[in-house]
């Protein structure tokens, strides 16, 4: 796996449907994500932070709440993450509201269009984020990201990464899901996209969901986590904006994470959605912090 990483900071809640998001990476990093992985024997650089719009809190117009300011946020993260990539370092984003997987994720297929990549995107949440403007009970562009990479967004999101649609929803693992809204559903199965759900969590396991998770994955694959913190259950996970109870507790998580360590093949990183405002001394950010030292290799296995 790459060693050096690149944490860029996207402090803006400017897609969420509360505020605070924007003071995500702030906390990440006062949980000491840099020393975390430094401790992994990784080289950290931390970039700081991008800048953009602060958020106006308008309501939304034609099923998207500040589409303009997404925009910016969004197309100066593509620009953030792209350039790192091709630094060859792996880039960790702190969001930062769930819209900024557009920008980052475009940018991640950018690089694999480049490079001749397989990209594999794992989608950690507890929402699908398929809505459409049309679809939407919000009008929030967190909710909208994995539809807009797929083409299904405006014009202004879905061309950032210079193609479009930046990824093919066959692309796409999405894991922990538990709320959908009735139109999404329809269009998650209308666009086929493979959900590993709470329910087959459950029934079969976390192991049985991440081995077909990452099926299919090999040496030439690019694999992108987008970690938003409301995956895991709000026991563990108080401090995010959309709780929805039922999720992953801290074993399944760190079995999941572990998992993915174990390919070998993490080549960037989303961490979104965590809201400070929301939280409990912290202890979000820091179970995050401590999930993605396992997602970096720190193992509990006694096994040799
Ligand atoms: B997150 C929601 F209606 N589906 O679209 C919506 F339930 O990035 C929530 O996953 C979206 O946190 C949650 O507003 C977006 C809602
Ligand atoms: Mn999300
Ligand atoms: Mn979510
Ligand atoms: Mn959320």
């Amino acid at each position: 796996m790459n060693t050096r990483i690149s944490l860029i900071g996207a402090p803006t809640d400017i897609g969420a449907g509360s505020r605070g998001a924007s003071m995500g990476p702030e906390a990440l990093r006062v949980a000491q994500i840099a020393s975390a992985l430094e401790g992994r024997g990784l080289e950290v650089l931390d970039r700081g932070n991008l800048t953009g719009p602060n958020n106006p809190w308008l309501p939304p117009v034609d099923g998207y709440r500040h589409l303009a300011e997404v925009t910016a946020w969004n197309q100066s993260l593509h620009d953030a993450v792209y350039a790192e990539l091709q630094l060859g370092r792996l880039p960790i984003v702190l969001g930062g509201d769930h819209c900024l997987g557009i920008g980052s994720i475009s940018a991640v297929a950018r690089h694999c269009r480049d490079t001749g990549k397989k990209l594999r995107v794992l989608w950690l949440d507890a929402h699908a984020d398929f809505n459409t403007n049309t679809l939407t009970p919000s009008g929030n562009i967190h909710g909208m990201p994995v539809a807009c990479l797929c083409g299904h967004g405006p014009q202004q999101l879905i061309e950032i990464g210079g193609h479009v649609p930046a990824i093919s929803p066959k692309w796409v693992r999405q894991i922990g899901i538990r709320s959908v809204d009735e139109g999404e559903k329809r269009f998650v199965h209308e666009q086929d996209l493979e959900v590993f759900d709470m329910r087959y969590i459950d029934e079969m396991g976390m192991r049985a969901a991440m081995e077909l998770a990452l099926a299919l994955t090999d040496a030439n694959t690019h694999l992108h986590v987008s970690f938003d913190v409301d995956f895991l259950d709000p026991d563990i996970a108080p401090g995010v904006g959309t709780t929805v109870r039922g999720g992953p507790n801290y074993r399944e998580a760190q079995l999941c994470m572990e998992m993915i360590a174990d390919t070998g093949r993490l080549a960037s990183l989303d961490v979104m959605e965590l809201n400070p405002a929301l939280d409990e001394r912290n202890r979000t950010a820091l179970v995050a912090v401590d999930l993605i030292e396992s997602l970096f290799g720190k193992s509990t296995l006694m096994r040799k």
